[in-house]
């Protein structure tokens, strides 16, 4: 049974779509039009209680969460080696890298995203002035381990984790200061965005925006 991704063009669903694209995994793609609130109707919400996208259908069950539909698929594709197996060495540097991601560095983005939801209408602006460098601060050290030990989060490994970074990385295209104002995040951003399946990612999901160059993000 093909695995079904509900997804919206960028949101956290692009890399769950992308590693789907890299593992080569058959697949079918549900739009969830999040501009008319599709996210938040029944017969959505009865796939996934949250609200919001992604859910992946595997096996005939629905599952939320980005980070751990990564994890999943690529524990399930140990050929691919996006994920160090579970007696692997580099396993806790892996998990660290991802639950990082997931409970640091997403979760300011939603505020980013979301300014109302912490505080209301009238302190969304508070927020995200408060927000920027919080995001900025995880770049700071994110590059820092890119110097210390790149070019991807575990050195010389491609995991699943680069590509939920380069997605995040991506969500900051349009702050004061995109993640690729740090140099070794730019160059990892470089290598990501030369993968195959990352234009194929593109032309499926209809984007154009952070696509290639560092001139698109200064601009
Ligand atoms: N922790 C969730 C967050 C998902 C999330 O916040 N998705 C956003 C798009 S990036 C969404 O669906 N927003 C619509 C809404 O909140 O109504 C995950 O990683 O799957």
């Amino acid at each position: 049974m093909e695995p079904v991704l509900y997804y919206s063009p960028g949101a956290a669903s692009l890399v769950v779509h992308w590693l789907l694209l890299e593992l080569g995994a058959p697949h079918r793609l549900h739009l969830v039009d999040t501009s008319t609130g599709a996210q938040k109707a029944p017969d959505y919400l009865a796939l996934n209680p949250n609200g919001v996208v992604p859910t992946l259908v595997l096996d005939g069950v629905p599952r939320f969460e980005a980070a751990a539909l990564l994890m999943t698929l690529a524990d399930r594709d140990p050929q691919h080696r996006f994920a160090p197996a579970i007696d692997d060495p580099q396993r806790a540097e892996y998990q660290q890298w991802m639950f990082h991601l997931a409970n640091a560095v997403q979760p300011l983005f939603r505020q980013w995203w979301y300014p109302n939801e912490p505080a209301g209408e009238a302190l969304a602006e508070t927020v995200r002035a408060n927000v920027a460098p919080r995001i900025e601060a995880c770049w700071e050290r994110l590059d820092a381990q890119l110097a210390k030990q790149g070019p991807y989060l575990l050195g010389d490994r491609l995991t699943a984790a680069d590509f939920y970074l380069a997605m995040l990385m991506r969500w900051s295209r349009g702050m004061p200061r995109p993640a690729t104002q740090w140099p070794h995040l730019a160059a990892f951003a470089q290598m990501m965005r030369a993968r195959p399946m990352f234009a194929e990612l593109y032309a499926r999901e209809g984007l154009t925006e952070w696509a290639n160059a560092p001139a698109a993000q200064t601009a």
